[in-house]
Formats: C-alpha cells, sequence, structure tokens
C-alpha cells in the first residue's frame, strides 16, 4: 500500500537546485486541471529513493512523470527504464554547456526507452504542462476544454 498522494504528475527534480525552472508549473498545471507534486531524487546520488518514488508513484496512481534535470541528466532516462508511464524530460542549463549536455542526455535514448523531451528551462517546463495535458486530455474531457480554452488565449495573443 502506498502513502504517496495521487496526482496526475509527479515532477521529479534531479536537485533542489533544479527548482527555479519548474516554478510556473503548479499554476499551469491548476489552469489545465491537472495535479502534481514535487519530488528530489537524483538518478546518481539516490538510485534506491528514485525506485522507491517510482513505484509509490505508480502505486498512487500517476500518469504521467516529468524529469527535471542538469549535466549528465540521466534521470529521464532511468525513470523510463523503471515505467511503462509516458516520461517527459526537461533539460535544465546547470553547468558549463547550458543544458545542450542534458538535452542530449534526454533525446539520445537508444529504441524502445523514449523520453519525449522539452525545450531546455523553465519554457520546457511550461510545454511539460501542456505536453501531459494533451495526453490526459485524450481520456479527460475536463482538461480537454481547459486546454482549449488555454489554446484560445493564446491564439488571442495572451499567455
Ligand atoms: C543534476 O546536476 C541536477 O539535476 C542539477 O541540475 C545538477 C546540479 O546538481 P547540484 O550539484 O546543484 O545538486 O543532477
Amino acid at each position: 500500500m502506498s502513502s504517496a498522494p495521487a496526482t496526475n504528475l509527479v515532477v521529479l527534480m534531479g536537485s533542489a537546485s533544479d527548482q527555479p525552472v519548474i516554478e510556473s508549473m503548479p499554476a499551469l498545471c491548476e489552469r489545465l486541471g491537472l495535479t502534481m507534486r514535487v519530488e528530489i531524487a537524483s538518478a546518481h546520488r539516490q538510485p534506491a529513493k528514485l525506485h522507491q518514488v517510482i513505484s509509490d508513484s505508480e502505486a498512487a496512481g500517476t500518469e504521467i512523470f516529468v524529469a527535471v534535470a542538469g549535466m549528465a541528466a540521466h534521470l529521464p532516462g532511468v525513470v523510463a527504464a523503471l515505467t511503462s508511464l509516458p516520461v517527459i524530460g526537461v533539460p535544465v542549463a546547470a553547468g558549463p554547456l547550458a543544458g545542450v549536455d542534458a538535452m542530449l542526455s534526454m533525446v539520445q535514448m537508444p529504441p524502445g526507452v523514449p523520453v519525449a523531451t522539452v525545450a531546455v528551462g523553465s519554457a520546457g517546463a511550461k510545454n511539460a504542462v501542456v505536453l501531459a495535458a494533451r495526453i490526459l486530455a485524450l481520456k479527460n474531457p475536463d482538461v480537454a476544454e481547459k486546454l482549449a480554452a488555454y489554446r484560445e488565449v493564446l491564439a488571442q495573443g495572451g499567455k
């Protein structure tokens, strides 16, 4: 039995230092009718914790993982190896390579273990929420309606 709360998304960060990148995610989730919670679990420093978070989240009914990491960003790839749920990777500009390192780590997954990689940084974090909403809208009319309203705002030049 899992004690993890049920949310649509679990946002995993490789480090507390990734926090600024995800700042816009809770409000955008609320706007699109999604729930999320955040966990910090480094694939390199805390592999046992990462395994536990993934199995607890799956047991709680999580639908999509978003994995946010910088440098040699193996977090989303490891998550994708441990679950059959969709995994969205958000690269972080955390080192001297300005996020290109993290982006290439996420994009270059071997066949059969996909990570849907979005843009580096906070723009990518926003798109991770919108992509998750688009996936969940296939089966969730409330999310579909909110997504349509959001797209209409964008079409009118709003944000
Ligand atoms: C990655 O290394 C984290 O996701 C973070 O982006 C980067 C630096 O981590 P800290 O040294 O700030 O903990 O694993």
